[in-house]
């Protein structure tokens, strides 16, 4: 899950290198690093956020790497802060991923006499190249290590002799940026968007060296093979904060449009995919995270407007449904990054099975991209917050269209869901923000915040929830209506909050029953519903849109656990111990 970046051009490698990690910085932030080769091999390290360093002086240099990190092993210190060198300190490598048979590589490599500083799996790494050349050249060297690794990577090496750079990938993400004169590595498209569009994307099994050109070859047999560029249409200031303070807070009030753009898809496009899903014999909707509360929102949906069941999947569960796939079965991946890991190996193991895949992605040439067999994709921009809010949204939208055009009223849905992005730009508006301001300092101190809906909206509770504690560090729990007094209502004392989902819908009256059951244990009750009530001590208004009405519930719960984030002293873009692109087991 860490973020990797390598240059080789006519700009200053270390400001291209601090700018890409800086915009990585989203997928770890424990610590980072980089190595330039000027005149000799530099290397800077440090524990703590890149984001909080300027510039660093590290004389003239047109050809290095970084990383950020999101440790997997060893402690988060500088000695395991990549990039990690070779005994001779001449290799310098960085690593994205796991090398599942390091400790067996590391023991043969000391039996070599390799002196180790770090405890990361990725250090074995540095010191294989290095022992390939005793015989073969530094490209060669690096394909030999390379195929002798077990588990997942995306490396880039450079040799303080040569003047390219190495990459090589499998089961993590490793992008290519070819600019004028100037060639990148990167984690991700975002890390040189601002220097080109231009990108190849590579795939598992390959090695790519980039000098004067960008040649490829297959790790396995070492032979050339030819790769096309993409253009990416996504731009520079799509990724950058403009006027916000917060990617967060930026990517909620996009809202209105990304909804929008999610609709962009030709009416053929989403009929296709409506077919397929009324063809197939058994619907598995698989996600992680805010995904996966996106796919059980949308199996609501399918029930009531489609009449379909559709059976939702944590994805790293996923495997062990195995045995209900068949080649009629259709899998719906849903993820933003496309990256993954779990998800990823759900299509493998679908796959296998002669399973048809069909995606909703929004990272275009992301691996759940390519490896899917088509690949709706949300066209929200891209999402830099490691929290998913306008990506979320963009989710239950092409879910909502396709509920409808499997039953034959896409016209139906896309009406109700343009209205809907209407909604939510007011949802968003500064009239609003102050009011759930005023909310977030009533909760900023309580230690415990409940959340309850039904229906359609039992997902959104969960993922209100989510939201709330992963960048608040409140501990927040999300329910069916009706269970919280299975148990967990014993946690209910004074002023404790609940959010209540109260929508106009068959819910609503078993929902406000459920909320008095909580107000008479000293419960703190908000309610988000179209209409006020006697039970709600603070009431957040969102206009009533049925079905839909899970896209609007969680627009003002976003910028509640943005301020809540803010008012505690915590970083909404990037909360503690998380990454955006989960690329790990
Ligand atoms: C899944 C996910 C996100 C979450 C965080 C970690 O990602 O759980 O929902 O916000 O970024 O990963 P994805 O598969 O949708 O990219």
């Amino acid at each position: 899950m860490c973020g990797i970046i390598g240059y080789k051009g006519l700009r200053n490698a270390s400001d291209v290198v601090i700018n890409g990690l800086k915009r990585l910085e989203y997928r770890g932030y424990d610590s980072w690093g980089m190595a330039l080769i000027g005149s000799d091999m530099n290397v800077v390290k440090n524990v703590g956020k890149i984001g909080e360093v300027d510039e660093i002086n590290v004389g003239e240099a047109h050809i290095g790497i970084g990383h950020t990190r999101w440790s997997t092993h060893g402690k988060v210190n500088k000695l395991n802060a990549h990039p990690h060198l070779s005994c001779d300190k001449k290799i310098a490598i960085v690593h994205n991923g796991i090398i599942e048979n390091y400790q067996e590589m590391r023991r043969y490599l000391i039996s070599k006499d390799h002196v180790f500083v770090s405890d990361t799996d990725s250090e074995v790494i540095a010191h294989l190249i290095e022992e390939h050349m005793k015989t073969v050249d530094f490209v060669e060297a690096v394909r030999r290590a390379v195929n002798e690794l077990k588990g997942s990577y995306a490396i880039v090496a450079m040799h303080k002799d040569m003047k390219y750079l190495v990459g090589a990938k499998k089961d993590s993400p490793l992008v290519i940026g070819v600019g004028e004169n100037e060639l990148f590595f990167a984690s991700d498209v975002p890390a040189f968007l601002e220097y080109t569009r231009d990108v190849v994307f590579m795939d598992d099994g390959e090695l790519a060296v980039l000098n004067s050109g960008v040649e490829i070859f297959d790790i396995e047999t070492g032979k050339k093979k030819k790769k096309d560029i993409t253009h990416v249409d996504w731009s520079a200031e799509q990724a950058s904060k403009g006027e916000f303070e917060h990617f967060m807070m930026k990517e909620i009030s996009e809202q209105n449009r990304t909804i929008k753009q999610a609709l962009s898809h030709s009416r053929d496009t989403i009929e296709d995919i409506a077919n397929r899903i009324n063809n197939a014999f058994g619907i598995f909707f698989v996600a992680c995270g805010s995904s996966y509360h996106a796919a059980l929102t949308a199996s609501y949906i399918f029930s009531k407007i489609a009449k379909k069941h559709i059976n939702v999947v944590v994805a790293s569960e996923f495997p062990y449904y195995k045995d209900f796939l068949t080649d009629r079965t259709l899998m719906m991946p849903i993820s933003q990054s496309g990256e993954t890991a779990d998800v990823l190996q759900a299509v493998k193991t679908a796959k296998e099975k002669g399973t048809h895949v069909v995606s909703i992605v929004n990272v275009v040439g992301s691996s759940l991209y390519r490896q899917s067999d088509y690949a709706l994709t949300m066209n929200a921009g891209p999402e830099i917050c490691v929290l998913s809010t306008k990506t979320y949204t963009s989710q239950l939208t092409l879910l909502t269209l396709l509920a409808y055009a499997c039953a034959g009223k896409i016209d139906e849905g896309k009406l109700l869901l343009e209205r809907v992005a209407k909604e939510v730009e007011e949802l968003t508006s500064p009239e609003t923000r102050i009011r759930l301001v005023e909310l977030a300092s009533k909760l900023k101190d309580k230690k415990n915040i409940f959340v309850i809906g039904r229906g359609v909206n039992y997902p959104t509770a969960l993922e209100a929830a989510l939201k709330i504690k992963e960048v608040s560090y409140i501990h927040a729990e999300g329910f069916p209506g009706g269970e919280l007094k299975h148990g967990t209502i014993a946690l209910i004392s004074e002023g404790t909050p609940c959010i209540v989902l109260a929508p106009n819908d068959e819910t609503r009256e078993e929902i406000i029953s459920n909320a008095m059951e909580i107000k008479s244990r000293g419960g703190y009750i908000i309610g988000i519903s179209p209409e006020n009530n006697e039970v709600f001590d603070f009431h957040i208004k969102v206009p009533d849109e049925g079905i839909a009405s899970s896209i609007l519930n969680i627009i003002p719960i976003q910028i509640l656990a943005y301020y809540l984030a803010v008012l505690r002293g915590c970083d909404p873009d990037k909360p503690r111990n998380l990454a955006k692109s989960v690329t790990v087991k």
